[in-house]
């Protein structure tokens, strides 16, 4: 990961386009398995995948930190988190590696993937990760750090606070917008009064950039080119990457409610996997009997993740007070 400017190879793109159908195939079977009663909440990332995907390959997985969104599957997946870890929070099983499994799925820190969301709280993730740039920048290190969040999320006072702290002090933040034109229900035209919210940076004194969040190599791309500008202390980018959401805003929701089936069918027509496909075909990179084996292997490992989370059992009351309280008596108190 991490090859400068230029745009990605063949066998990038192939990497992140295995990874995406990986994220699709797992996105796909926990919403079945929360039809089915089993996974108690999805935030489905299915329509995110190239953004999420392009995004980390074009920064340094191991020093760089990740402030994730609940909406980040493949951000998780490609920074090397397993589908059965991800299954078990799903499931809320013992084992599950980011809170215990007391949270919204995806939720936590995972530390030794650089990995922070630490709440559902809209927009909280964005001064933290500044905090965390100021950080680096005092100790004198070259991590940059990545703050993921929607459009809604952009509307929120911290995201102002964040921007601001972090372009007056040109730290090395890249903040990174999955626009999907929905706050939940709340379309884009009532959230804010322009087009792009990339069109803030301006008043944050940073380069404010819209890419096809649909499109793995163009995030890619504009991921690199921020990452660059962060590490050689010119300071932070906004990117705006343009995605669709193709499910309800969690298995919660009903869309029905305030979109119709047309416009769903219209974002399906720009499906990231799609249009990787279509390039790696083209190129001759991929075959069509390579990818039908890409969905196989996903397939199977979406199985297996899917049957030892399903054989797991949930966390012991024993444990009820693990990493709920900094424990300095020597003993978690009895229940
Ligand atoms: C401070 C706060 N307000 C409201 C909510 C309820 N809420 C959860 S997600 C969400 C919409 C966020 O939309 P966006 O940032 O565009 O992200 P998306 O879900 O579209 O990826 C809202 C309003 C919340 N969790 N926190
Ligand atoms: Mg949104």
């Amino acid at each position: 990961m991490d090859h400068g400017q230029t745009g990605p190879s063949g066998e990038q793109l192939l990497e992140m386009y295995r990874q995406m159908v990986l994220c699709r195939t797992l996105d796909e079977r926990v919403w079945m398995l929360n039809r089915q009663g089993k996974a108690a909440i999805v935030a489905s990332a299915q329509g995110h995948e190239a953004c999420q995907i392009g995004s980390v390959h074009a920064l340094r997985p191991g020093s760089d930190l990740f402030y994730t969104n609940y909406r980040d599957l493949a951000v998780l997946l490609s920074l090397g988190m397993t589908p059965g870890e991800v299954m078990l929070g799903f499931l809320a099983r013992e084992g599950e590696q980011m809170s215990g499994a007391r949270q919204f799925p995806l939720h936590g820190a995972y530390p030794k993937l650089g990995v922070v969301n630490l709440s559902n709280v809209v927009g909280t993730q964005l001064p933290q990760a500044v905090g965390a740039a100021l950080a680096s920048r005092m100790r004198g290190e070259d991590t940059v750090v990545i703050v993921y969040f929607g459009d809604g999320a952009s509307s929120v006072g911290e995201c102002h606070e964040a921007m601001n702290f972090a372009g007056v002090h040109r730290l090395p933040v890249i903040f990174f917008c999955e626009n999907n034109g929905y706050a939940i229900s709340v379309p884009r035209h009532l959230q804010m009064a322009v087009e792009h919210v990339a069109a803030r940076a301006e008043g944050y004194g940073m380069p404010g950039v819209v890419v096809d969040g649909c499109d793995a190599a163009a995030v890619y791309e504009a991921t690199s080119e921020a990452a660059s500008r962060a590490r050689s202390g010119r300071g932070p980018t906004l990117i705006e990457a343009m995605v669709e959401r193709y499910l309800p805003h969690t298995s919660d929701d009903d869309d029905r409610r305030y979109r119709n089936a047309g416009e769903i069918e219209a974002a399906r027509k720009r499906d990231p996997l799609r249009i990787l496909r279509e390039r790696l075909l083209g190129t001759g990179v991929l075959s069509e009997d390579a990818d039908e084996t890409l969905y196989a292997e996903a397939r199977r490992v979406v199985d297996e993740a899917t049957e030892l989370a399903e054989s797991a059992s949930y966390p012991g009351l024993d444990g009820f007070y693990d990493h709920v309280y900094a424990d300095q008596t020597g003993g978690a108190p009895s229940p």
